[in-house]
């Protein structure tokens, strides 16, 4: 249960939200900010998170900037096609860093990210996505083959919920990342809770 956040103001709003979704289970927090933070800010939210997940005994990833997470003592990166490349992240963050690798469906993004350095990969949107609107949704077909194909664990992201995160966990992914559905949760703690079970379960199935 891979909770990703989006920007929250006051930070400390971001911040309950986070600790509620720890409560609730998630179990690694990739704190995301597409510029919209004052550094300032983004400062704060990354100390916080960072403090939050050692409470949890859960890893905090920075989006996009192997340089940031390192300032921000992360426990690793998550980056797409538009990032520095997840050697470039290793090679940052040393050897025992996660590095998180988006691939968008061509074969060999797999093998080139696993070859790379990288110890996961996301994929996705399978459902609209709040969070990304325009984003084509991909067929799960696609999310079988790059299961199939890849060596290294794969999250789905994009338009997750309690509804289908069951759905997700019978195409074999490791785990389901999420946005919107538990950001902007009236009860975050109970939308984790949710979606960490209806995966469990989707699983024995
Ligand atoms: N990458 C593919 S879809 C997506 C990202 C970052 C957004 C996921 O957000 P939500 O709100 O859970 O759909
Ligand atoms: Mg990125």
């Amino acid at each position: 249960m891979y909770l990703v956040t989006s920007t929250k103001r006051p930070v400390a709003r971001l911040l309950t939200i986070v600790g509620e979704a720890l409560e609730g289970g998630a179990s690694i927090v990739q704190l995301r900010d597409k510029g919209i933070y004052t550094p300032e800010e983004r400062s704060e939210a990354a100390r916080g998170v960072r403090g939050l997940c050692d409470q949890h005994d859960v890893p905090f990833l920075v989006n996009d900037d192997p340089e940031l997470a390192r300032r921000f003592r992360a426990d690793g990166v998550h980056v797409g096609r538009e990032d520095p490349s997840p050697r470039t992240a290793r090679l940052v963050l040393g050897p025992r860093a996660i590095v998180g690798v988006t691939v968008y469906g061509k074969p060999g993004e797999e093998e080139a990210a696993a070859t790379a350095g990288a110890d996961y990969l996301a994929l996705g949107p399978f459902f609209p996505s709040p969070t990304k609107p325009k984003e084509p949704v991909l067929p799960l077909q696609l999310l079988d083959e790059v299961v199939k194909r890849s060596r290294l664990p794969v999250f789905a992201i994009g338009g997750v919920t309690a509804e289908n995160a069951g759905l997700f966990a019978k195409h074999g992914v490791a785990g389901v990342a999420v946005i919107s559905a538990i950001m902007d949760a009236g009860d975050p703690s109970a939308a984790t809770e949710a979606i960490r079970r209806a995966f469990t379960v989707g699983a024995l199935a």
